[in-house]
């Protein structure tokens, strides 16, 4: 009897031990630990000794739930909810709800924030100290208060607390390429979260939790489903599914969109064309808008990818894409929905550089899109790279709102088995110079519309989220989530601190953690480039799935699917000519860029291979040959995984064991598969350079024939459909 006691409760301990690590992952930075700091924690109570809510709004309750919580987790005892304001009150309303004696100290606030902003603010009532957290609208009230909890998660004084804050970007979308059948598209993290069989009736505790992890960071809308999309989701049983989750997610303040299939009224309304310009298929669309909009009042719109990569779209009707995207947009214009149109286009049937054909395409149309439509541009050129120069078309079309397009999902950047801190890209990119307006005409100015001075903004991220127990599978995958968010909400912060407050808020605020790993965190991005493509390479992964390295692969159907259309590696050397001798892409881009990498020599570096064909024995800066450098920088990357690993060793007290461990181990494959990319990609290129490998390189274990054999057909996120 004693014996069977003993095994239950060493298997209760082992069930709670287990759930409890699996909890701090799927937690997210939404921790809440206990403020051990006894001087700190006294102040944080001095000032909030209880919970006054004005309103009681499924957001407003949305904010008093999550402030108890939180408030839990630090100080292990309930907040008490109070009825009327008494000394050190925290205090929630938006200005319409506050009590009138309370406004006046914050009047000339609100001017500074906009409806979806906030204030939190120390004030006095005669004597009555308090904190306020409020803003124009409930939502504003939300956001608010979980700046106020990240605050004591960062253990920010807030003795004198005075923050006005609010987003510089109206649309702030997660899109998932989730398909019906819960696949999901260059998916890294398990299947769909959308259990579309179960739904509507069956609400996961993770659709609440994936709310308040959006809210958190101010994402406010969501495309549930796959660009690649079936028209089957515009269905009446799938908007009865979609509404479900609209509910959950509307006190959150995100609002749902979904990508709309351009053949739809063929497939669904028996329709015999999908022209953009028939009058019955604007009718279907309309219907269809309205459809929805009587079912879930808050619908975001339509995100669209069309003539690309096979999807149906205007153009097998000769129409252009302002006749497709105005069409939608004129559907759900009288519901206040948006159209979000992708400017991700190229064709197999177009000679001309891949890099060139959206511009070409786009850029013609400028100032006709109807003012509900955001052309949705991915960051660069050809395709989510591990580093591209910023798309020319956010230097381009001044008449026409532009959306920028983030992949958080590591497509080409290691899966989500590589430590990757993506806002590293994000804010390089956010931060070039297109000069269109002259110097300092920063993408992050097109975006927010203040260069142009758009009144609607977007930036979408395609989501790295599944079913893993942690939501991302790579415990780090989720600074990417979170950081994508920060920066959809202001485009200006800087990848520094993101990293610094998602450490502290998701593992510890000790110094001696923080400090070492937000550096391995900031060098990540880098690191990736050197052991996959550096100098400006390009699309040398496998292909298909995209899985490792693939530079000799050359027998696809299509030209550009094939990773020596995007190196052109010979005996002479290696790049891709975008200068005016040869494809000139470079031109689509303003002086000074055009002028400044029209020669090697003043290129950065980071873009010599991009924009330049070179010899392999061409001098760099730093006096050694291409070749040299080529093969140093892959060695470099390899290095840099060395010290992450090394790194992260030393932080074994900081994290708990399940966290620790599966990151080390992920650190393993990612330090197994830098080589592996060193390797395959300089016995490649030695074949065309025939040079030596400099002595601090390692040759490589095997030959390039073992590399070229190793085969993945089922490497992860890959559409069913194409098998
Ligand atoms: C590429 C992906 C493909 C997507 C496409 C897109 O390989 O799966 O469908 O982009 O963005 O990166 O439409």
């Amino acid at each position: 009897m004693m014996y069977c006691k003993k095994i239950s409760l060493a298997l209760l301990l082992l069930v709670l031990t287990f759930n409890g690590y699996s909890q701090r992952g799927y937690d997210l930075w939404l921790q809440y630990d206990e403020i051990e700091d006894q001087k700190l924690s006294k102040e944080y109570l001095k000032n909030v000794s209880g919970l006054m809510v004005f309103g009681d709004s499924p957001t407003l309750k949305a904010a008093s739930n999550e402030i108890m919580r939180a408030h839990q987790g630090f100080f292990k005892k309930e907040l008490k909810r109070q009825i009327s304001i008494k000394a050190n009150s925290l205090v929630l309303g938006t200005k319409e709800d506050l009590p009138a004696y309370v406004l006046p100290a914050l009047e000339q606030d609100y001017s500074k924030i906009n409806d979806e902003g906030f204030l939190i603010k120390k004030i006095k009532i005669g004597n009555t100290p308090l904190i306020v957290i409020t803003g124009k609208s409930e939502v504003g009230v939300l956001y608010g208060t979980f700046r106020f909890m990240r605050e004591l998660q960062l253990h920010n004084k807030i003795e004198e607390i005075y923050i006005a804050d609010a987003p510089k970007i109206q649309k702030r979308v997660l899109n998932h390429w989730d398909n019906l059948d819960r696949t999901v598209e260059r998916g890294y993290a398990g299947f769909s979260i959308w259990d579309w069989h179960h739904l509507p009736e069956l609400i996961k505790p993770e659709y609440m939790d994936y709310a308040r992890a959006n809210a958190s960071i101010g994402i406010n809308g969501t495309v549930l489903t796959n660009v690649n999309a079936s028209s089957l989701v515009l269905s009446p049983m799938y908007i009865e599914k979609v509404k479900a989750l609209a509910d959950i997610f509307r006190p959150y303040g995100i609002q749902v969109y979904l990508t709309a299939r351009f053949s739809a009224p063929l497939e669904l309304g028996d329709l015999a064309t999908a022209d953009p310009l028939d009058p019955e298929v604007r009718k279907w669309w309309k219907d269809k808008a309205d459809e929805i909009y009587a079912t879930i009042p808050d619908f975001g719109g339509f995100l669209v990818k069309a003539n690309s990569e096979g999807q149906p779209g205007p153009n097998n009707y000769g129409r252009s894409h302002v006749d497709g995207a105005n069409m939608l947009a004129e559907a759900v214009a009288p519901h206040n929905g948006i159209v979000m149109w992708r400017a991700f286009v190229y064709s197999e049937h177009d000679p001309d550089d891949r890099a060139k054909q959206a511009y070409s395409e786009f850029v013609p149309f400028d100032g006709q899109f109807r003012d509900n439509v955001l052309v949705q541009v991915k960051n660069g050129p050809i395709d989510f790279q591990p580093r591209e120069p910023f798309h020319p078309i956010f230097g381009a079309m001044p008449n026409t709102p532009l959306m920028m397009e983030f992949q958080i999902t590591q497509e080409y950047l290691g899966f989500s088995s590589h430590l990757v801190f993506l806002p590293k890209l994000f804010e390089e990119v956010l931060d070039e110079d297109t000069f269109v307006k002259g110097e300092g005409s920063t993408v992050a100015k097109v975006i927010d519309g203040s260069l142009h001075n758009k009144k609607l903004t977007g930036m979408a991220g395609v989501a790295n989220i599944g079913t893993a127990k942690n939501w991302t599978n790579h415990p780090f995958g989720q600074a990417n989530w979170y950081g994508f968010g920060r920066l959809a909400w202001d485009p200006y912060l800087s990848s520094e601190k993101i990293a610094e407050e998602w450490l502290k808020m998701t593992f510890s605020n000790d110094n001696e953690f923080v400090e070492p790993m937000k550096e391995q965190m900031l060098n990540s991005r880098e690191a990736v480039v050197k052991y996959m493509t550096p100098l400006g390479l390009h699309h040398i992964m496998a292909t298909g799935h995209h899985y490792g390295p693939g530079p000799w692969v050359d027998d696809l159907s299509r030209p550009e699917w094939n990773p020596v259309y995007y190196h052109k590696a010979d005996s002479l050397g290696v790049g891709f000519d975008r200068t005016a001798t040869g494809s000139n892409a470079l031109e689509q881009y303003a002086e000074p860029i055009s002028q400044q990498y029209s020669s090697p020599e003043t290129t950065p570096e980071k873009y010599l291979l991009w924009f330049h064909h070179l010899p392999w024995d061409y001098e760099m800066k730093n006096g050694k040959t291409l070749w040299t450098n080529l093969a140093l920088t892959h060695q470099e990357g390899v290095e840099d995984v060395k010290e992450m690993k090394s790194t992260w060793e030393e932080m074994e007290e900081y994290v708990d064991k399940e966290r620790y461990e599966r990151v080390s181990m992920l650190l393993d494959i990612q330090l197994k598969e830098a080589k592996w990319w060193r390797d395959a990609v300089l016995s490649y290129f030695q074949k065309f350079s025939d040079m030596e490998l400099p002595d601090s390189v390692p040759q490589p274990e095997h030959d390039l024939e073992y590399y070229k054999s190793l085969n993945h057909p089922y490497a992860p996120g890959i559409n069913p459909s194409w098998n």
